[in-house]
């Protein structure tokens, strides 16, 4: 690659203010100076991004379409200059200009094309596609608004629109050029083709919107690949001219407009939580029909025999959310490409693959038949097909057995299964992590398992070091590379030669003083944006992530009462001083987790201002939890908070970026806990709380009782009592009701305490006791810490993403030549 030239990247910088702005760089403000450094940045990347198609062109590699509603990016300038190795030159350069590299960086928006651990795993896949040299495209569209801002008033959350493309995407490609038109509605004509001796589908009476693709640079480390993520906007077709009118066309103007308008206006802020809604499933096909068009477009450039399109291309079904794809390509192979059905079908069924990110039944995309039907009428055809088939696959394997079609049909009792279709249709069906993947196989997918064993896979999720260390947490990075060079920016595994300074004393004091130190980079974070002063000598104890009750921040908080209440009845009690930090977004509709913020932002309030017990506790909630406040999080944690019921969180991945920076989890034998435990060993973990299997029992044969624990429990008793007798809500006492009835009260849900809160809150507590005694040996707990960074290694997305090459998608790799 070409070495980094200061001077004529100042130039640039400089040249590119007056081109921009009109003005000279002492007259641009921070915003423009990140919009010219951006665009000075974009320069290095077009020339490797054409150079990597170019190479992609001659070497003909195999493409993975990762097709994912979400893309959960963050900030891209920082990012690529890490990738481009170009980071502290740059930093260099804006320093003789006068600016300050972190200043400028925070101007730019994050790209919050996504909700959570979903969407941002998308991104981390892409960072290590890019990395390991694959040839990859992200498919997803371009929302106007992403995830939502959270801003706090009162407590309680307020949603604000993310106007993240007001000052435009320095980064970002329009591509007209692309451009693809996508159908909805109408009815499908079927006309006999005398010469071909078969039935020709039409789709009539259609709307229809033109797809036109963004494309954004996806750089690689070091290595001068530069991928694709693209993301399709949505226009008109028919312009809407005044002389509409006279052609009489006047609403059909106006209704394809707004067709257009609202498929990418928002992102769903509801993860987790299917509601149905006609617009989702209007986006779920514009941005799969283009794509899958676009896929087909670029196969045939080359290629002549479209019966071997998987040989050079694998769709990864970012959960159901894509699924359609499986009907779109069906529908292109056959009604465009004029494949029988069961040609087509053997392309499809070696094209797609499906992932599955949760087994929480309310997250399941079931599409009414009428709804489904109207919206993509040809594609509806084909799915009943698909269905009719795969009954009749059903009633070969099961002669007799009803129960196993009414469980697995694709469609039934009025609703499209997403789901099914994509196991069916799939070649690959797999979890996020061990535990997650075996849950699948023995109690939610037990079915389809049995059918069809060969597709069930596991690929642990994973992170990428690139963002998550190197970027966010220099100090840390400087450090371990000082020591054992830089090998593990590529190669994660190798942060383990860092295990042999764990007993050291010098690296011990090293360590906690990076630490320290970012503790106070975000303590002073906290201070500017909350106005609480926090003491980076307490012990920081994070729960970062979306608000959901299975993710039990409620658990953690009424923790925090009661360790109030003890320092309160006890004022003498030796308590080392505990920083207990939230961030977390709930979705806009979602009463009870809103509630649960309030909650915690009532229980700051008071314990934050009561000067009797001298600092030893304070809450912090930190608005607007998102990838680019993360970065500062997870390298100033020493508490990684992961305690959701047993079960139910498919992998997390939040727990791993903790432990690349050094912080033990405090967790259940949940997701990917489990394997963090195995590496790191049990002794450098901090493990509470029912087990997965005890969990599914009590779901399958009963016998939980919350009220048990209430009545045989005076502290947990009292705290509950705390959320009624308005000691955190004295101008409303019943304000916290709804709370405690979810765990006590059986009508509020089918069985109180749906996850398990008070069977765990006693050994929780125990746990957190022993957190405190770990910190308080100073040397064992740099130790532990250390070690959690040392053993990290496996959970690098490049680990994630060479396992899916290897196992499902055969890429090849791509040799990009030396400049
Ligand atoms: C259907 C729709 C409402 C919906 C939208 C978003 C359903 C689910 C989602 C998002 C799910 C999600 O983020 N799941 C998380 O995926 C991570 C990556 O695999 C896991 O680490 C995490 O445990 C899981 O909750």
């Amino acid at each position: 690659m070409q070495k980094f030239d200061k001077q004529a990247f100042i130039a640039e910088v400089k040249d590119n203010v007056k081109k921009l702005y009109r003005k000279n760089i002492e007259e641009a403000d921070k915003q423009q100076i990140f919009q010219a450094v951006s665009y000075a940045v974009k320069d290095t990347i077009i020339d490797n991004w054409m150079m990597t198609q170019k190479e992609y062109e001659k070497q003909d590699p195999k493409y993975v379409y990762y097709m994912s509603m979400e893309f959960l990016m963050g900030r891209a300038m920082g990012n690529n200059l890490i990738n481009l190795t170009e980071y502290d030159e740059v930093k260099e350069a804006l320093d003789e200009l006068g600016f300050d590299l972190n200043v400028i960086e925070d101007q730019e928006p994050d790209a919050a094309l996504g909700n959570g651990g979903l969407g941002r795993l998308a991104a981390c896949f892409l960072d290590s596609l890019a990395t390991l040299n694959y040839a990859a495209y992200g498919c997803g569209i371009r929302y106007r608004y992403g995830m939502f801002k959270q801003k706090i008033e009162d407590g309680y959350q307020i949603e604000v629109p993310d106007n993240w493309l007001k000052n435009g995407n320095p980064f970002e490609l329009r591509r007209p050029e692309y451009a693809k038109e996508v159908k909805f509605g109408g009815y499908v004509r079927v006309e006999y083709d005398e010469k071909n001796h078969r039935n020709n589908f039409i789709q009539e009476g259609y709307q229809s919107v033109r797809a036109v693709p963004f494309d954004i640079p996806i750089v690689g480390y070091n290595n001068g690949v530069v991928n694709t993520l693209r993301v399709w906007d949505a226009e008109a077709i028919v312009d809407f001219q005044l002389d509409s009118f006279n052609k009489g066309d006047y609403m059909n103007a106006v209704e394809q407009e707004n067709l257009a308008k609202n498929i990418v206006e928002v992102l769903y802020p509801a993860d987790e939580h299917y509601a149905g809604k006609e617009l989702r499933l209007k986006q779920q096909y514009f941005f799969i029909s283009a794509s899958v068009q676009a896929a087909i477009t670029k196969y045939k450039k080359k290629h002549s025999d479209i019966r071997k399109f998987y040989e050079k291309a694998t769709f990864q079904l970012n959960d159901t959310h894509p699924t359609v794809a499986v009907a779109e390509l069906m529908r292109i192979l056959m009604d465009e490409e004029g494949l029988g059905w069961d040609e087509a079908w053997e392309v499809t069924t070696k094209t797609c693959a499906y992932t599955n990110h949760t087994i929480m039944a309310e997250a399941l995309e079931k599409w009414p038949i009428e709804l489904f039907s109207r919206l993509l009428p040809r594609i509806y055809q084909i799915i009943e097909e698909i269905n009719r088939r795969f009954i009749e696959e059903i009633k070969a394997k099961y002669p007799g057995n009803q129960d196993k079609i009414r469980k697995m049909a694709i469609i039934y009792d009025g609703q499209v299964k997403m789901a099914h279709l994509a196991i069916a249709a799939g070649y690959s069906v797999n979890g996020v992590a061990v535990l997650h993947t075996e849950i699948l196989k023995k109690q939610e997918l037990k079915d389809f398992y049995e059918m069809m064993p060969e597709k069930f896979n596991n690929k642990t999720n994973g992170i990428t070091q690139r963002r998550f260390l190197l970027h966010g947490n220099p100090l840390l990075a400087k450090w371990v590379t000082a020591h054992i060079g830089d090998g593990w920016i590529t190669n994660l595994p190798e942060i383990h030669k860092m295990a042999v300074y764990v007993d050291d004393p010098k690296a011990q004091q090293e360590f906690m003083n990076i630490k320290y130190q970012n503790k106070v980079r975000l303590a002073k974070y906290i201070r500017e944006h909350n106005g609480i002063e926090v003491d980076p000598r307490s012990i920081f104890d994070v729960q970062v992530k979306r608000l959901h009750e299975y993710k039990r921040q409620l658990m953690n908080i009424l923790h925090v009462m009661y360790l109030y209440n003890q320092i309160k009845d006890h004022p003498e009690m030796d308590f080392y001083p505990r920083t207990f930090i939230f961030g977390a977004k709930a979705a806009a509709g979602y009463r009870r987790a809103k509630l649960t913020i309030k909650l915690i932002n009532s229980v700051a309030d008071v314990v934050n201002n009561d000067a009797s017990i001298n600092g030893k506790l304070k809450v912090v909630f930190i608005e607007d939890y998102r990838v680019s406040n993360a970065e500062l999080i997870f390298a100033a944690a020493d508490v990684s908070e992961q305690i959701s019921t047993a079960s139910k969180e498919a992998s997390g991945t939040g727990n791993m970026k903790f432990m690349l920076n050094g912080a033990p989890t405090l967790g259940t034998m949940d997701g990917a806990n489990v394997e963090i435990v195995q590496e790191v060993g049990k002794e450098n973990a901090f493990i509470f709380g029912l087990t997965a299997q005890q969990v599914i029992d009590y779901e399958n044969h009963g016998g939980y009782n919350p009220m048990d624990y209430f009545n045989n429990d005076q502290d947990i008793r009292r705290v509950l009592m705390q959320l009624i007798n308005g000691e955190y809500a004295p101008d409303d006492t019943e304000r916290f009701r709804d709370l405690y009835n979810s765990l006590l009260n059986t009508k509020s849900s089918d069985r109180a305490d749906t996850y398990f809160i008070l069977a765990d809150f006693k050994s929780y507590a125990a746990a957190q006791r022993e957190v405190e005694k770990a910190y308080r040996d100073e040397k064992g707990w740099a130790r532990m810490a250390m070690l959690n960074m040392a053993c990290s290694g496996k959970f690098t997305s490049d680990r994630t993403i060479q396992e899916y090459v290897d196992e499902l998608w055969h890429l090849d790799k791509v040799i990009m030549p030396e400049k």
